[in-house]
């Protein structure tokens, strides 16, 4: 007997992901409901080869369901995930609003799966932010070898990260660019994307640091290790899917460049494609799609005594968000559910 699973959220970008990757890893589930609000009701949705007609939200039973993906907003999730958790089925809940609570596992399955095991406090297992998930891939191995102090992260963020609407924004804003009397008017993000940068992701906080980097700060403790320093400057750049960060890692025992390859070769989760050579290096638009988590551009950082750089990028939408989830779902089922 297999898993009864409900994807919650199922017609925005990373529901839809969810439902793709519940198929294309042939997640073992006897019964898979797509779920929106009123707003979408009857929406088609593709799982593999089938397609799912979404149903209410408001109205759905989750007694004897066992696992509901989430991936609505925080103020939705505070709304409906207690009591699809007190239904009986656990939460895996992709929004912000859980990851810092000591009484739910926050889990990235390469690097704490056994975390999922305490998830029965309040039925619910969160999902990292998606600029986190990758870098806490990378570093886990690195940090098992070598220890890592000090982390200083700097990332070149997609647009699908805001949503629907801001993927709309870049494309008419790019248009726009070049037709006289089309042009668009910021709306989703406070400055022009199309051909420009913007170093600011969520709000501002009291220090002057985003809630952003605040998130890749205390989620790399509460994933890896408390005692790992981390600072973060997170920017979003005019990429539609794919995050990429620089990353600077200062450790407490010499690492080698050459040994640190071989060990991210080797770590769950990550490809390393590094050539010293043009275009020996992965880029947005070439990992869009796929589960891995790239790793290139590995060397030393000659300004410390024990430091490497490395660049990482991976999809947003499926390591940043969907596939992490599907991957707990998986944990959970192998470590604790034990069905199908
Ligand atoms: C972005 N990382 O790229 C954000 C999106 O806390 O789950 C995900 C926000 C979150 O804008």
């Amino acid at each position: 007997m297999g898993y009864k699973v409900a994807v919650v959220g199922a017609t925005g970008n990373v529901g839809r992901e969810m439902l793709n990757i519940l198929a294309e890893r042939q997640f073992p589930a006897d019964e898979v409901v797509a779920l929106a609000s009123r707003r979408s009701l009857g929406t088609e949705v593709s799982y593999g080869d089938e397609t799912l007609t979404t149903k209410d939200l408001d109205q759905f039973d989750f007694t004897g369901w066992d696992i509901a993906l989430f991936a609505i907003g925080s103020d939705a999730t505070k709304k409906y995930a207690p009591k699809v958790a007190e239904a009986g089925c656990i939460v895996i809940d992709n929004s912000s609003l859980y990851r810092y609570d000591p009484d739910v596992p926050l889990v990235v399955p390469e690097v704490n799966p056994e975390a999922v095991e305490g998830y029965a406090k309040k039925n619910i297992i969160a999902n990292p932010n998606c600029s986190t998930a990758q870098m806490v891939v990378a570093l886990k191995p690195l940090h098992d070898r070598a220890k890592i102090k000090r982390v200083v992260v700097s990332t070149y963020q997609s647009v699908s990260g805001s949503g629907k609407d801001a993927i709309d924004e870049l494309w008419n804003q790019t248009k726009g660019v070049y037709v006289p009397g089309q042009e668009v008017e910021p709306s989703v993000y406070p400055k022009q994307i199309a051909f420009n940068v913007i170093p600011h992701i969520d709000v501002f906080l009291d220090d002057g640091s985003t809630k952003e980097e605040w998130k890749m700060v205390a989620e790399t403790k509460k994933i890896v290790d408390p005692s790992i320093k981390v600072t973060a400057t997170c920017v979003r750049v005019p990429v539609f899917v794919g995050h990429s960060e620089a990353i600077n890692i200062e450790t407490e025992d010499f690492l080698d460049e050459d040994e640190a390859r071989d060990i991210l070769r080797e770590a769950p989760g990550i490809m390393v494609i590094d050539k010293r050579e043009d275009g020996g290096y992965v880029t947005p638009v070439e990992c869009v799609g796929d589960f891995a988590t790239f790793i290139s551009r590995i060397r030393q950082d000659s300004t410390i005594e024990n430091g490497l750089n490395f660049w990482c990028v991976s999809d947003n939408l499926r390591k940043g968000a969907a596939l992490n989830a599907v991957q707990i779902a998986e944990t959970l089922g192998a470590r604790v559910l034990k069905k199908g």
